[in-house]
């Protein structure tokens, strides 16, 4: 693959899909052919957004659902100005786990906030920095849940979305299914219930086509 250009490319799906994997296979990937490449995260990715992290992430006493969808925004304004967008001019290839299109299977579809509302604050919080390429990695609820109880929780603290219902994480997939099924050239769709070597290398097929492209 030759890139002349930055490229920006999203890893999104249900919780335990295979994301924070895949992102790292694909870095080591890339680097081997001289890219400069830039691994990020939503929510997160800079001092601001690791702290409204923590916060959806893990507050106890409950929260608004206004108030959750405003932190992910929030986060994100920051996350374009001061690092995905200076990236992709510098001509870096960034890959972030999660992107706009978790407010919208989570926010919108999960929790059910006016789609209208959560459209604009996407278009708001990204200002014009859409990704080139989406890879959605599909997995069931229930595989989900299982591969979260194999392993151990990284700080020990309880997480607010994760631990919602199965119901909650069926109207997630559903809402990302639906985000791919209106925007297919953007967001290419991944089976990610099979091996980690067979997801691997539909990945690198799905970013190869797109790269072709962008060149
Ligand atoms: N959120 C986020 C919103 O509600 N709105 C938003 O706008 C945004 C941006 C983020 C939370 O915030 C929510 C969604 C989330 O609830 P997070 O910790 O970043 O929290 O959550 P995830 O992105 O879901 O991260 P996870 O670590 O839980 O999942 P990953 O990154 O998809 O999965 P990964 O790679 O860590 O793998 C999970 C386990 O599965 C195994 C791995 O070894 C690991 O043990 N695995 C496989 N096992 C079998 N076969 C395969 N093919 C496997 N691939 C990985």
């Amino acid at each position: 693959m030759i890139l002349n250009r930055g490229l920006f490319i999203t890893f999104e799906g249900p919780e335990c899909a295979g994301k924070t994997t895949h992102i790292q296979l694909l870095e080591r990937y890339l680097a081997k052919q001289g890219k400069r490449v830039l691994l990020t995260r939503e929510p997160g990715g800079t001092e601001i957004g690791e702290q409204l992290r923590h916060i959806v992430k893990h507050h106890v006493g409950g929260m608004a659902d206004e108030t959750e969808v405003l932190l992910f925004a929030a986060s994100r304004a920051q996350h374009v100005v001061s690092v995905i967008r200076p990236a992709i001019q510098s001509g870096m290839v960034v890959l972030c786990d999660r992107f706009m299109d978790s407010t919208t299977a989570y926010q919108g579809h999960a929790r059910g906030l006016d789609m209208d509302f959560i459209n604009r604050l996407n278009r708001f919080a990204v200002a014009g920095c859409v990704p080139d390429l989406t890879i959605l990695m599909d997995l069931s609820p229930k595989e989900s849940v299982r591969r979260s109880k194999e392993r151990e929780t990284p700080l020990g603290l309880d997480d607010r979305i994760e631990s919602e219902t199965l119901d909650f994480h069926e109207r997630v997939r559903e809402g990302f299914l639906e985000v791919m099924r209106s925007e297919p050239d953007r967001v290419k769709l991944i089976d990610a219930s099979k091996s980690i070597e067979e997801v691997h290398s539909a990945i690198v097929a799905a970013i190869d086509a797109v790269a072709a492209v962008k060149q």
